[in-house]
């Protein structure tokens, strides 16, 4: 089944959105299959986000994602990496669709609330870099046969 890394983000974190933004992928029929409340290193954020470091948004994008705690969470589900990204909605919130999760609670793209990975191969390098094999539980959510 695929899986894919969601990340909720310091701004989010701070304005108690943490069990809205859950709720939404486990009411959607997503598993979760890993999560922890961290702190992102400064290291960890410049892994992450390697691929914009010639940005000139980067060293304020490093800035944002440590500024705080986060969700760092694995989901499962069938077409979750491109399902997820479509219900977090637009990366510049002002541009996101009512009803998504930046379309509802963000308006700056500096303060988007929640990351998503954007491909199978992003996917594998982002949940590499916050979790174990260890980390992932296996489990069976009974729902799932309602849904899939
Ligand atoms: P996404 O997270 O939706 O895949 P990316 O990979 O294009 O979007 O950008 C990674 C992160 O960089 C975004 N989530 C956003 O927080 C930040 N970002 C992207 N573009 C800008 C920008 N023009 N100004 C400030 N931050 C940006």
């Amino acid at each position: 089944m695929e899986r894919t890394y969601l990340m909720i983000k310091p701004d989010a974190v701070q304005r108690g959105l943490i069990g809205e933004i859950i709720c939404r992928f486990e009411q959607k029929g997503f598993k979760l299959v890993a999560m922890k409340f961290i702190r992102l290193t400064k290291e960890m954020a410049e892994k992450h986000y390697g691929e914009h470091a010639d940005k000139p948004f980067f060293a304020g994008l490093v800035e944002y994602i440590t500024s705080g705690p986060v969700v760092a969470m694995a989901w499962e589900g069938k077409d979750v990496i491109a399902v997820s990204r479509e219900m977090m909605g637009a990366t510049n919130p002002s541009k996101a669709a009512p009803g998504t999760i930046r379309g509802t609670f963000a308006v700056d793209i500096g303060r988007n609330v929640i990351h998503g990975s954007d491909s199978p191969a992003s996917a594998e390098k982002e949940l590499a870099i916050y979790f174990e094999e260890a980390d992932f539980v296996e489990w069976n959510r009974t729902v799932e046969s309602w849904i899939v």
